[in-house]
C-alpha cells in the first residue's frame, strides 16, 4: 500500500507520555500529491469550509465602548442572535480548539504530511485543508525566515491541520524562536552527533531539563495560558521534537540517539543520507536500503515513531523498503 505504517516487532511505547500505541507510526512527507490534489480541494470542500465562518456585521458593530473589538476579517464583533448588544465572541472555525498536535504524535495513528516551500500564509491556509495531517514549513531549504513561519502558522490555526517548522539550523535562535512563535512540531535536520543532541535538548526545553527562555508568546496565547502552564506537571511536555536521521554520523551513533527521552519521533531524509553515503540519489542501492532498515529496526526497538520523505506515494524507499 502507499503509505502503510511500520509495525515494529516490538510494542511502540511514547516516551513522552508513557502510553503505548501498538504500531510504530508511518509519516510521509509527499509534495507532488498536493499539486493533483488542488483541483477537489477547491470544490465543494473549499466553500464548506469558508460557509463556517461567521461573518462580521458591521451594521452591529458599536461605535464605541468596550463590548466588542472593531470589525474586519477574523475580528470578534459580531452581532448578538437575539439583537440585543454586541459581545465579543471567539471564533470558532473547525481548526481552532483542535486537541495538540502532541495528541496525535503520541496515538497510533499513521500520519500524512506534506512539505511547503512557499513562504505565504496564504500557502499554508489552502494546503491545510487538504486532509493533510501536518504541514511542513521547510525553512531549511526556502526563503523564510520567523516573520514569515508565524504568519503561515497563524493561517493554518483555522484549519484542520498542523504545522510542524524544519528550521534551517541547530541554533538557540531558530530552536526556541520556532517554539515561541507557535510550531506545532519542529523537525530538525542534519543532526550528527550527541553533542548536537545535547545542544538540541538544551535549547528546546525549560529548566531544569534545558535552558530554554519563557515568555509570554504566541506559544503561550501572549499569556493567557501562563497559569494553566504553571500548574502543569511537565511544561515541557508541550513540545514536539522530530529529528532528521540523514547523515553518516547519525547512523553511527543511533543506538545513542534514540534513546534521548525529549525526542518525540525521527524522521530519515533519504535525500541527505544518500548524499552523505556519496551515493546521492541512489534510492535503490542496497547500500542506502538496508541503511534505513537498520534506523527503522533501531527506533522501533527503542519505542520511537518514524517517519520518511518520499517524494511521491509510489516511492520505493516508502513501499518497499521500509513499508511505510
Ligand atoms: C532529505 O531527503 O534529505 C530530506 O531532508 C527530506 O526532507
Ligand atoms: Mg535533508
Amino acid at each position: 500500500a502507499d503509505s502503510t505504517p511500520v509495525v515494529p516487532s516490538t510494542p511502540v511505547r511514547c516516551t513522552a507520555t508513557g502510553r503505548n500505541p501498538a504500531k510504530c507510526l508511518g509519516m510521509a512527507a509527499i509534495r507532488c500529491r498536493v499539486m493533483r490534489t488542488l483541483s477537489t480541494a477547491s470544490g465543494p470542500t473549499a466553500s464548506g469550509v469558508m460557509a463556517r465562518f461567521p461573518r462580521p456585521t458591521t451594521s452591529a458593530a458599536p461605535s464605541g465602548g468596550s463590548s466588542a473589538v472593531g470589525g474586519g476579517y477574523g475580528s470578534s464583533a459580531f452581532a448578538a442572535p437575539s439583537g440585543g448588544p454586541v459581545t465579543a465572541q471567539k471564533l470558532t472555525a473547525p481548526g481552532l480548539n483542535k486537541p495538540a498536535f502532541r495528541d496525535l504524535i503520541c496515538s497510533d495513528k499513521k500520519l500524512m504530511g506534506t512539505f511547503i516551500g512557499t513562504p505565504h500564509p496564504v500557502m499554508t491556509e489552502f494546503v491545510g485543508h487538504f486532509g493533510f495531517d501536518f504541514v511542513c514549513i521547510d525553512a531549511e531549504h526556502n526563503a523564510m525566515h520567523l516573520e514569515t513561519v508565524q504568519k503561515m502558522l497563524q493561517s493554518l490555526k483555522a484549519t484542520p491541520t498542523y504545522g510542524m517548522v524544519r528550521i534551517p539550523t541547530l541554533s538557540y535562535e531558530n530552536v526556541a524562536g520556532a517554539l515561541d512563535i507557535g510550531a506545532d512540531a519542529l523537525l530538525i535536520p542534519q543532526i550528527r552527533t550527541m553533542d548536537d543532541i545535547r545542544r538540541l535538548k538544551d535549547y528546546s526545553q525549560y529548566p531544569p531539563i534545558g535552558h530554554r527562555g519563557s515568555g509570554p508568546s504566541r506559544l503561550w496565547d501572549y499569556g493567557d495560558s501562563i497559569i494553566q502552564l504553571a500548574t502543569d506537571q511537565d511544561i515541557n511536555r508541550t513540545t514536539n521534537i522530530v529529528v532528521q536521521l540523514e547523515t553518516v554520523q547519525a547512523v553511527e551513533h543511533i543506538d545513542e540517539i534514540v534513546q534521548s527521552d525529549f525526542i518525540d519521533m525521527f524522521f530519515i531524509g533519504p535525500g541527505d543520507l544518500s548524499m552523505d553515503m556519496g551515493i546521492f540519489a541512489q534510492f535503490s542501492n542496497p547500500r542506502l536500503t538496508d541503511t534505513i532498515m537498520l534506523l527503522r529496526e533501531k527506533t522501533a526497538r527503542a519505542g520511537k515513531r518514524l517517519g520518511i520523505f518520499g517524494g511521491n506515494t509510489r516511492n520505493h524507499l516508502m513501499n518497499r523498503v521500509a513499508n511505510f
